[in-house]
């Protein structure tokens, strides 16, 4: 009698250690379908506070999965051949795993991405934050997430300052004529013929090569990656405009499908770790930019660079020049996540 009770308890525990091995290996996202390496795109490297933040996450993950999830970051957009408005469209199709994206360079898959380049609708940092942080964050994180990626986090590449190797840009007709190097959407083609200068679009991997032989006089980005090129002295641009016209946030995401093949935990962790790694690169984007630490622009004037601040006043005339093609841009965008944008920025504390 107790013989046999002891045998069945026996049987019972065999059962279901079988039961556990069998959920093991046959639910999805057992660790033995992770694939040996998750491939991660970005436009720039670690010199930059982008990709050092791309990077930064990929070490987290490492480190809080114990390794079972290992990300290798492929900057210069080199899994799309350095056409960096065909990232998002790789990704769809499963030849990017996860990556940190502009929101320019995905606006041409996704409109509502070009609310960030609306000219002159985020007067300072927490109009940025207003934004990413709030309703408009969540709202544009559901569209994504109705096109096969998981959005983690926002991250930033920043404020797009003006530079050029000419002259002092001060007003709309200092820019005339000069020809500016610009990015993927053609908002930002329809903003620099409003304001007279002669716009031309190219991918990031062009520009640098273009600014520096003068086939190109000048250019936009943010301080980060002004700096993280050595523009003034590798791409003779020696003029510098702060004018802030447009600020463009990063997306930390994953692939919808090698989201789902990861257990929770794991999906926890990654997730974890982008907001940990979007939180430090905004703080290393706005690093000596914001008042009353503006070193990093004293250092870029310090080096011979001609700094040109605009006033709220001079912004005025960029602002009217370009107030069109913001009204355009805005019915595109959709008229209703503009408003949203629009009130949200108004209440910011
Ligand atoms: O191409 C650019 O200007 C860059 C690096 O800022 C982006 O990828 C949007």
């Amino acid at each position: 009698m107790r013989k046999t009770r002891f045998l069945f308890a026996g049987y019972g525990v065999m059962a279901a250690a079988i039961l556990a091995l069998a959920v093991l290996f046959v639910s999805p996202g057992s660790a033995a379908e992770y694939k040996a390496e998750y491939k991660l795109s970005t436009v720039v490297g670690k010199a930059f506070p982008w990709g050092a933040g791309a990077e930064r996450w990929a070490d987290l993950v490492r480190e809080k999965t114990g390794g079972r999830i290992n990300i290798k970051m492929y900057p210069g957009a080199s899994l799309v051949g350095g056409d960096q408005t065909k990232e998002f469209t790789a990704l769809r199709q499963g030849a990017i795993d996860v990556a940190v994206g502009s929101t320019i360079n995905w606006s041409p898959q996704i409109k509502e991405l070009n609310l960030f380049s609306l000219p002159f609708l985020m007067p300072d940092y927490k109009a940025i934050d207003a934004l990413t942080q709030g309703e408009v964050g969540r709202e544009i994180f559901k569209i994504l997430a109705g096109k096969d990626v998981v959005p983690l986090a926002w991250g930033e590449n920043g404020f797009r300052e003006l530079s050029n190797s000419k002259r002092p840009v001060r007003t709309p007709g200092d820019l005339k004529g000069l020809k500016i190097r610009v990015v993927g959407s053609p908002l930002y083609l329809e903003t620099f013929t409003a304001l007279g200068a002669n716009p031309t679009q190219m991918s990031w991997a062009d520009a640098v090569p273009a600014l520096a032989s003068g086939a190109v006089d000048g250019q936009e980005n943010p301080f980060g990656i002004y700096s993280g090129a050595k523009l003034d002295t590798a791409a003779n641009q020696k003029h510098l405009t702060v004018w802030g016209y447009v600020a463009d946030p990063l997306i930390f995401v994953v692939s919808q499908a090698v989201w789902k093949s990861w257990t929770p935990a794991d999906q926890k962790a990654v997730r974890e770790a982008a907001e940990q790694a979007a939180r430090e690169e905004i703080a290393m984007a706005r690093k000596g930019l914001v008042a009353p630490d503006d070193s990093t622009i004293k250092e870029v004037e310090a080096r011979g660079v001609t700094i040109v601040r605009l006033t709220d006043a001079d912004k005025q005339a960029f602002k009217k020049a370009t107030q069109k093609v913001y009204e355009k841009w805005a019915k595109t965008v959709g008229p209703e996540l503009v408003t949203k944008a629009e009130q949200s920025i108004a209440k910011r504390k």
